[in-house]
């Protein structure tokens, strides 16, 4: 199927609708309490994220952002000609632009975003701005299940994107169990560019997590007043409080909702009660250090990492070693 002015291809492997009570009641029923944060990214929440990261405290965007322009011509020539870019949850493509301008001869763009409205305005944007790439849009939840379409010009190798250190959102397991997917669908010699957020400390993590204008605030109450609006749970969101704590034997920020009094909260016909002062953990970021990281990419090899001059982010140019399941060089399609 094509859209927009004809020449960007859809790819539709869009997954059913997530079951938010579910999941929610999954998180909820554990101790201690939990929520998943893929929750936090409805329309409001979307909205509230863009805001995040232009905000004075949270410095990965804009870190990464300068990190990438200062050292363009570096990862293109490490990324070389002819390839075939595959964004992991494109979003707005913004980071996208800053290597298609300095990318020689891409051969083809895969956008991967579970969004397929903002999919299909950011592909179609990337198309009109580089009309001459072939853009291939895959409307899927990237961390499941789905294939990387075949380009019409066989590219020299597959180099998967994943900036914004979204894998710091994954538990160490899962980051290594998705990394190796990423390398079986990249294939061997296939390249992975990805920014990594670093140790830092307390002081500056927490304060990135908890800023001053409440912007985060609002984006992790937007959790519960989601599911109020499409599970028609009854949480009274002004009874709970944002807070983010630096997990130091863990290595990860913690953002919670924390109980304000005693009370109970129906969704889908179950009720969870809370003690005052009682917490819903609903994410989880990693901070890395290099050697760190390093171990739990176990199927790549570190080829190039870029920092700023404060050491506080890092992009990674990694390259696939090992054959997994069967994969090889110019096979190019994956799956879970
Ligand atoms: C999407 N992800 C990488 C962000 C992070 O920094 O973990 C989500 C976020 N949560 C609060 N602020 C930003």
């Amino acid at each position: 199927m094509s859209v927009g002015a004809g020449a960007v291809e859809i790819i539709d492997l869009e997954p059913a609708a997530a079951d938010l009570a579910t999941d929610a009641i999954a998180g909820l029923v554990a101790t201690p309490k939990t929520l998943p944060c893929k929750l936090f990214y409805d329309k409001r929440g979307s909205e509230l994220f863009d805001r995040i990261c232009t905000l004075p405290e949270y410095y990965p965007t804009r870190t990464e952002i300068g990190i990438l322009h200062d050292r363009i011509a570096a990862i293109v020539d490490v990324v070389g000609p002819n390839v075939q870019l595959v964004e992991l949850g494109s979003g707005s493509s913004e980071k996208t632009r800053i290597l298609l301008d300095a990318l020689r001869d891409p051969v083809a763009y895969a956008p991967i975003d579970i969004s397929r409205e903002q999919l299909l305005e950011s592909a179609d944007r990337i198309h009109r701005a580089y009309p001459s790439l072939q853009v291939q849009a895959v409307c899927a939840d990237y961390t499941g299940s789905f294939s990387v379409p075949e380009p019409r010009r066989p590219p020299a190798r597959r180099v998967a994107f994943f900036p914004g250190s979204t894998i710091g959102n994954f538990h160490e397991r899962e980051a290594r169990h998705f990394l190796r997917r990423i390398a079986r669908i990249v294939g061997v010699g296939g390249g992975l560019l990805i920014g990594v957020d670093l140790r830092k400390s307390e002081e500056t993590l927490v304060a990135a997590y908890d800023d001053a204008m409440g912007v985060t605030a609002e984006f992790n109450l937007n959790a519960l007043h989601r599911l109020n609006r499409e599970v028609g749970a009854d949480f009274v969101v002004d009874q709970f409080e944002h807070r983010s704590i630096w997990n130091r034997e863990l290595g990860r920020i913690e953002m919670h909702l924390v109980s304000r009094v005693e009370q109970s909260v129906e969704i889908a016909g179950r009720r969870f009660d809370f003690a005052a002062g009682e917490a819903i953990r609903t994410e989880s970021a990693y901070k890395y250090d290099l050697e760190q990281f390093a171990a739990i990419a176990d199927e790549f090899r570190v080829e190039r990492v870029w920092c700023d001059a404060e050491r506080n982010f890092s992009v990674q140019y990694l390259v696939a070693e090992c054959e997994v399941d069967g994969a090889s060089p110019g096979r190019l399609v994956g799956s879970s």
